[in-house]
């Protein structure tokens, strides 16, 4: 019988054929070997929590390598990628030109622990791109980026007090792990264990996208609070826009009671446009926070803002910070060479919003077709589709998405060659590499996928 006739005459066969090819082809042990070997030297065999694809039931895969959309896993399994190291890879993966700038500067070395030129210009181009940058320190990542200027905050406002918002992630030092979102929120450990009292007591927390708890807090503590920091799109309970008004408020807040306000762009900075949300949304923060982009894949931080805040920093001010690596050359050729990349050519933020647009459209109707209610966001090339119903505006809305829905869809497309970050609270990222053809591979991907929740 030929193959068109048997396919005709047994469709259910078909289907159970090609679901057996489908697993056989998508096998996975090296990765498993390989995570049963880490786990007895590496705590939960990985690097960072997030890694260990705990909330979607599975060992996780080992990467080998990576190009533009693409990343290999070392059973030379092959996938569209959609976490691209968590934000940084937006010009996609070994993009050519930061390769080849990381060649040139190891060739002269790759570490002085001393001041550089390179780290001048990229000094200068990030004042350039973001105005309310006047200066800023080179740090190694964004955990001390964020570290950093809370101590400067409290420095400057001689105030203890900082407000964060639930859900939020802000890297994980001490003051941040209260209702901490990303990983601290996929492990449901959103308070860490190890951290004084008398550290957390100085973190207050408010409703993202709630002005009116903003307030409250601030008058329950008056005189108390040095800052507020907040992800100016959430991007680590999931995908969360702030409502129209929640950062002018914000800013109107902070300038009433004599606080500074921080926008922690580790994520959101060179992503949502060049000059960040802060460009996005016309909201000027005293001091902002940045990272991933700005690394071009290798470890880089940066806090920075008004120039007589920043002054207090040492050695021109007491405020003491430092890092034996800060502004390593090796990190600045790949940084300052993307935002070179990205400050040149206006256009990649029309083409990422053309693609990530596409995606959207697509997943939408799908949802649309399948009668399935749950909720998209997106902002730019991040996105998230929470599996509730409800709209996703703060923490709470998060929380109601089904998590075990997540995980089928997220093994489903898995095994189709689609990596999406391995938690319902993590957001997704679209790359200048993510052409048309690869986006309609998702959407149809995408489909499949849904019909298994
Ligand atoms: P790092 O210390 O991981 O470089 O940056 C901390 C950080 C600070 N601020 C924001 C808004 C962030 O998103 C992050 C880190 N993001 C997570 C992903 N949601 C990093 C991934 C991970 O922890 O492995």
């Amino acid at each position: 019988m030929k193959k068109n006739d048997f396919e005709r005459e047994y469709p259910m066969q078909r289907q159970i054929l090609r679901r057996r090819i489908l697993k056989r082809r998508f096998k996975t042990k090296k990765s498993n070997k390989l995570f049963a070997k880490a786990q007895a030297i590496i705590p939960g065999g990985v690097n960072s929590p997030v890694r260990a694809f705990k909330s979607v039931g599975r060992s996780p895969i080992f990467i080998k390598r990576a190009s533009a959309a693409y990343i290999w896993d070392e059973d030379r399994n092959k996938y569209i990628d959609y976490v691209g190291s968590w934000g940084p890879m937006l010009l996609g993966h070994a993009n050519p030109a930061i390769l080849r700038a990381i060649r040139e500067a190891v060739k002269r070395g790759t570490s002085f622990g001393a001041p550089t030129s390179l780290e001048v210009k990229m000094a200068e181009l990030i004042t350039k791109i973001v105005p309310s940058i006047e200066m800023v320190r080179m740090v190694n990542s964004g955990t001390e980026a964020t570290m950093s200027v809370i101590r400067l905050a409290r420095a400057f406002t001689d105030k203890d007090k900082i407000i964060k918002f639930e859900g939020c992630y802000h890297g994980h030092s001490d003051s941040f792990l209260i209702k901490a979102g990303s990983g601290a929120m996929t492990l449901g450990v959103p308070d860490s264990p190890g951290i004084p009292s008398t550290i957390a007591m100085n973190t207050l927390t408010a409703r993202y996208n709630d002005l009116t708890s903003v307030r409250k807090v601030f008058e329950e503590n008056k005189d108390q609070i040095a800052a507020i920091i907040v992800e100016p799109v959430a991007g680590n309970m999931g995908c969360v826009p702030p409502i129209e008004g929640f950062l002018q408020g914000l800013r109107s807040l902070c300038n009433e009671f004599n606080a500074l306000l921080i926008f922690d762009e580790v994520m959101t900075g060179f992503r949502v446009a060049i000059g960040g949300a802060q460009a996005l949304y016309g909201v000027q923060p005293d001091l902002t926070t940045l990272g991933k982009i700005i690394g071009g894949g290798l470890p880089v931080g940066a806090y920075g803002g008004k120039k007589e805040i920043m002054q207090m920093v040492a050695p021109a001010g007491s405020m003491y910070q430092a890092g034996t690596l800060s502004g390593n050359p090796l990190a600045m050729a790949a940084g300052f060479t993307m935002l070179r990349i990205l400050h040149a050519n206006k256009m990649i933020y029309k083409q990422l919003e053309q693609r990530s647009a596409q995606l959207e459209e697509g997943l939408r109707e799908n949802l649309q077709k399948l009668g399935l209610g749950y909720t998209f966001n997106r902002i730019g090339s991040m996105f998230t589709l929470f599996f509730t119903s409800r709209s996703v505006i703060d923490y709470e809305s998060a929380k109601t998405s089904d998590t075990a829905k997540f995980s089928t869809f997220f093994n489903a497309m898995l095994e189709q060659g689609i990596y999406l970050p391995p938690s319902q609270f993590e957001t997704a990222f679209i790359s200048t590499a993510h052409r048309e053809r690869i986006i309609e591979k998702t959407i149809k991907a995408s489909y499949k996928a849904l019909q298994k929740i």
